[in-house]
């Protein structure tokens, strides 16, 4: 299990250098990512920075992980005092520009996960852009109860 986890890693670190190469130059990049772990069954956020360098700008078009059974780019929308989330296929990152993904807005819907999340372990997440670039990220797991709101 392990084993096959790591050599897919590795294949998709491989991808990810060929993708870069075969489009010039790299120019998305992500930081700051991680994961707002929630109790029992309920869907986790998964929150970060999308930065672009290029002088065009670039869509983040998905966002996959071999963690979750299924991965979503969501909006949360709030009327009044409620609120809800909304599907979205894809969000422009700007030319030398970035892109904050954070609680209350933009976040990547993690469900279904293969394993119970630990608090402070790290998990892969993979961005795909439109410009072809796929970008490997460890999120940092952390406790929902931590963040102060
Ligand atoms: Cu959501």
């Amino acid at each position: 299990m392990k084993n096959s986890y790591s050599m897919l890693l590795a294949a998709l670190l491989c991808a990810a250098s060929v993708q870069a190469n075969a489009a010039g130059v790299a120019n998305a990049a992500i930081s700051d990512c991680w994961i707002r772990a929630l109790p029992g069954d309920l869907p986790s956020g998964g929150y970060f920075k999308a930065s672009n360098r290029g002088d065009q700008p670039v869509n983040l078009t998905g966002v996959g992980s071999d963690a979750f059974g299924m991965t979503m780019l969501h909006q949360t929308q709030s009327q009044g005092s409620t609120s809800s989330m909304a599907m979205i296929g894809q969000v422009t990152v700007p030319a030398h520009g970035s892109l904050v993904f954070a609680p209350g807005n933009y976040h990547v819907m993690l469900e279904h996960p293969k394993a119970a999340l630990k608090i402070g372990s790290t998990l892969p997440l993979t961005f795909s852009f439109s410009d072809g670039e796929k970008i490997t990220a460890n999120c940092t797991v952390k406790n929902a109860g931590s963040m102060s709101h």
